[in-house]
């Protein structure tokens, strides 16, 4: 038998889906990339650009400008397409035009035969997460939805900056709806195993104030970066090589991604920001943290309004 490589389908090479696939080619995650857009000159443009940067790559990737038929052996296709909100356009309005898209994008990908793992990273993340379970027929634990996996990484970004300590010895989560209803889990937050108090014992303290003011910018992160560059890009980019690469390499990785409830966290029937374990077979498990009672409420307004927003186009 043929050794089978990896192949990753991106669809959407917009700022988020080039910015993916230049990522995960610096990585060298995969043996073979295919781009895929509706705009074809900009998919081959990147897939041009793309190859050029071939001889400077840690390993060999094939990449090319493809079609939904490409799909058919694609092992993970990570969907970042769709419209993005328009002046004078409500949530409501983004999430009726982005479903629509999506039933005719995940059409095509079944269409072609696609039997493996996607990741969803557009907008509503959580909702069009829960409308790609519905529309392909997948299993749920092969659906899997970005969702907290970028505000984890700037909530530990920042935490460690204040600390001032590598961040990858801080561990902490951001849960819930990836937007204005989600919470930080301080009550499982620790660096290298102490919890903050215990780390900052002996040190200069810290201001609950200040931590305050780190959540804050976690959750208007996006706004504060629209404000200044009209989008963001290479945050959940590198996040997305990081969810491909748990998957590919069979990782069982913890990380804060979009994951279908079926009774944990006391909630059903619904794609939302949770700590999940990650392998070749997508989500393995749901990782049910102890919460604090303020932080079940918050968890519950989160799943609350997501599900308002989502009944009218999906229920
Ligand atoms: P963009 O640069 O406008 O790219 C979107 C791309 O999708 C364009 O190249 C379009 O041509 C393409 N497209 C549109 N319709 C279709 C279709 N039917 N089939 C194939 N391709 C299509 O947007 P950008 O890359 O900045 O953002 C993409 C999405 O990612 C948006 O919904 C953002 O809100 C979302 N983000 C999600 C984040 C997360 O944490 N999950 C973070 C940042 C952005």
């Amino acid at each position: 038998m043929l050794n089978r490589v990896n192949r990753v389908a991106v669809i959407g090479t917009g700022f988020v889906g080039s910015s993916y696939a230049f990522a995960l080619l610096n990585q060298g995650i995969t043996e073979e990339l295919v781009l895929i857009d509706v705009n074809k000159d900009k998919a081959e443009g990147d897939a041009m650009d793309l190859n050029h940067g071939l001889p400077f790559a840690p390993s060999r990737t094939k990449i090319w400008f493809g079609s939904y038929a490409d799909c058919q052996n694609a092992d993970v296709v990570v969907i970042t397409a769709g419209a993005n909100q328009k002046p004078g356009e409500t949530r409501l309005d983004l999430v009726e035009k982005n479903t629509r898209i999506f039933k005719g994008i995940v059409e095509e990908i079944m269409e072609s035969g696609f039997d493996g793992i996607i990741i969803v990273a557009t907008n509503p993340v959580d909702i069009l997460t829960y409308a790609v379970w519905k529309f392909s027929g997948l299993p749920k634990n092969r659906v899997i939805g970005s969702g907290t996996i970028l505000d984890t990484a700037r909530f530990r970004f920042l935490l460690g900056d204040y600390f001032d300590v590598d961040t990858r010895n801080v561990h902490a989560y951001i849960i819930g709806e990836h937007g204005d209803t989600e919470l930080p889990v301080w009550s499982h937050a620790d660096i290298a195993g102490t919890t903050i108090s215990e780390w900052t014992k002996n040190k200069q303290g810290y201001h609950q104030k200040d931590l305050d003011e780190i959540f804050v910018n976690v959750r208007d992160a996006a706004y504060q970066i629209i404000e200044r560059k009209g989008a963001t890009f290479y945050g959940i980019a590198m996040g997305l090589v990081r969810l491909t690469k748990a998957i590919l390499e069979n990782e069982n990785s913890v990380l804060t991604v979009s994951a279908y409830l079926e009774g944990e966290y006391g909630h059903n029937d619904i794609f939302i920001g949770v700590p999940a374990v990650v392998n070749r077979n997508g989500i393995r498990e749901v990782v049910q943290l102890d919460l604090s009672k303020g932080e079940q409420e918050k968890f519950n307004h989160s799943v609350q309004v997501l599900k308002k927003t989502m009944e009218p186009v999906l229920f």
